[in-house]
């Protein structure tokens, strides 16, 4: 079905757009545009309607079109369409970080906006340095993060990342003084694990290893994904980043959760890390604090960390970094209203209660169509699959494609299928969620 002023695809030229982690020529030979938005579900130009298994790219679990959303940005637009971030403010930019500062744990209570995951990364790392050096300890300059870890794609994020797809094409300019943990996914001792695994906590006492070789005092930050989404859905072993929040500690080190995915209900709590019980020095979150309505992102410090800024003359500024949309009024109005929505309709439980479902919807494919890991955490769960041999990511396309037929969008990476079902979705929509995978993964076999 497609709406009046939608034009049809085959008017709009495909050729200048140059598309952001996609295969452009595969693109051009099997376009696929989204042009309807309602609910848990997207109408592609075709008319194909499909539920969205992502949350769009982990951004709407709130769903798409929510008029309480839609009012609220309306409501900004004719009020303050936009204001400069620097020296003076808004008022919704302060009432957002103060609700993200009381949902936040313990006394991480200090936030500062950017526009994305990237941003906030960036901005993270920053302050990391900054932090040490305003404390004189400059010389802790090193960041170590982990294999398979994704955190955006600014030059210090994929530093720190560990996706060598992201990377190897810029090895020159990566940032010196990066060391990376190993990953935590052993398929031979955890696969098929439902929630944490048991098996893996000592793979964070590589970490007592890494500052054994620098020494704690060249070391500014740790950063990992509490549990890595887009590398697909990978779990803390029960005890790892109680081990790493150990050693941090011990050794003076800042613990950095990048939260992008795990922030605002995702994994059944405001942020993973309190539904781990692990509390880090600082948070990166973005995505579903608008519901992927409008841009935003930011990063959460602890008290003691934002006051080790405040010295020197009191007309200085602190932190010599920001960006023209810091804090921008639409995106803090999207905000609130994604708060309010969350509250008033409990959602945050109501993604806890769907976890069962999707849980058992997910390990019932256990043993079919050549699926070599089930996992799965909160409203997130991953499946891996034997390739086409010789022709690794050929099948993750094909699901891709078959799924649309059938009526899901999955997130495919390679040969790994992800989920992050909408709040909103009922069981059943998730029970055939699962269902209709089974059914794709036999559709399209590896052999
Ligand atoms: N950190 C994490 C943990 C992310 O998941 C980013 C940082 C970067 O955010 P921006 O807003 O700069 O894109 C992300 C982004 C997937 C997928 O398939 C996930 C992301 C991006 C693209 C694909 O799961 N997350």
């Amino acid at each position: 079905m497609r709406t009046p002023d939608t034009p049809p695809m085959t008017d709009i030229g495909l050729d200048h757009y140059w598309m952001p982690f996609t295969s452009n020529r595969y693109f051009q030979q099997h376009p696929k545009m989204i042009t309807q938005a309602k609910g848990a579900y997207f109408t592609l130009s075709d008319g194909r309607r499909v539920f969205d298994c992502l949350s769009a790219l982990w951004t709407t679990a709130l769903g798409h079109g929510d008029p309480r959303i839609t009012e609220a940005a309306r409501k900004q637009l004719d009020t303050v369409d936009y204001s400069p971030p620097f020296q003076l403010t808004n008022p919704w930019a302060h009432k957002l970080a103060n609700r993200i500062a009381a949902m936040a744990p313990e006394d991480l209570n200090r936030v500062f906006f950017t526009n994305s995951g990237s941003e906030s990364i960036d901005t993270a790392m920053k302050i990391a340095l900054a932090y040490h050096r305003t404390r004189g300890e400059a010389g802790r300059t090193r960041f170590i993060g982990r294999e398979r870890g994704y955190h955006g794609v600014g030059f210090g994020g994929i530093s720190v990342g560990g996706m060598v797809g992201n990377r190897k094409m810029f090895s020159s300019l990566m940032l010196p003084g990066v060391d990376h943990l190993s990953h935590t996914h052993n398929p031979k001792e955890m696969a098929f694990s439902q929630g944490q695994p048991a098996w893996g906590a000592h793979l964070a006492d590589e970490l007592e290893r890494m500052v054994a070789l620098h020494d704690a005092s060249n070391i500014a930050a740790v950063i990992v994904e509490p549990i890595a989404g887009s590398t697909g859905v990978l779990v803390p072993p029960v005890g790892y980043l109680e081990r790493l929040r150990e050693i941090c500690t011990k050794h003076g080190i800042l613990l950095i959760f990048d939260e992008v995915i795990g922030g605002f209900g995702r994994f059944g709590a405001n942020f993973s890390c309190q539904r781990l019980g692990v509390t880090p020095d600082l948070i990166t979150f973005a995505k579903q604090i608008t519901n992927g309505v409008v841009p935003m992102g930011g990063v959460i410090a602890r008290e003691q960390i934002y006051q080790a800024f405040m010295n020197g003359p009191e007309h200085a500024i602190e932190f010599a970094h920001g960006y023209t949309y810091s804090g921008h009024p639409l995106a803090a109005a999207v905000g609130n209203a994604v708060l309010d929505i969350i509250e008033q309709d409990d959602l945050i439980a109501r993604s806890r209660a769907l976890e069962p479902v999707l849980q058992e919807s997910f390990h019932a494919l256990k043993g079919q169509g050549g699926i070599t890991d089930i996992r799965n955490f909160g409203l997130a769960a991953a499946i891996d699959l034997e390739p086409i041999p010789g022709k690794p990511g050929l099948r993750g396309m094909r699901v891709l494609e078959e799924g649309i037929n059938q009526g899901m969008l999955f997130r495919v990476s390679g040969d790994t299928v992800a989920v992050g079902p909408p709040f909103i979705s009922t069981p059943d929509e998730l029970r055939l969620m699962g269902e209709t995978l089974g059914k794709v993964v036999h559709a399209v076999p590896a052999a």
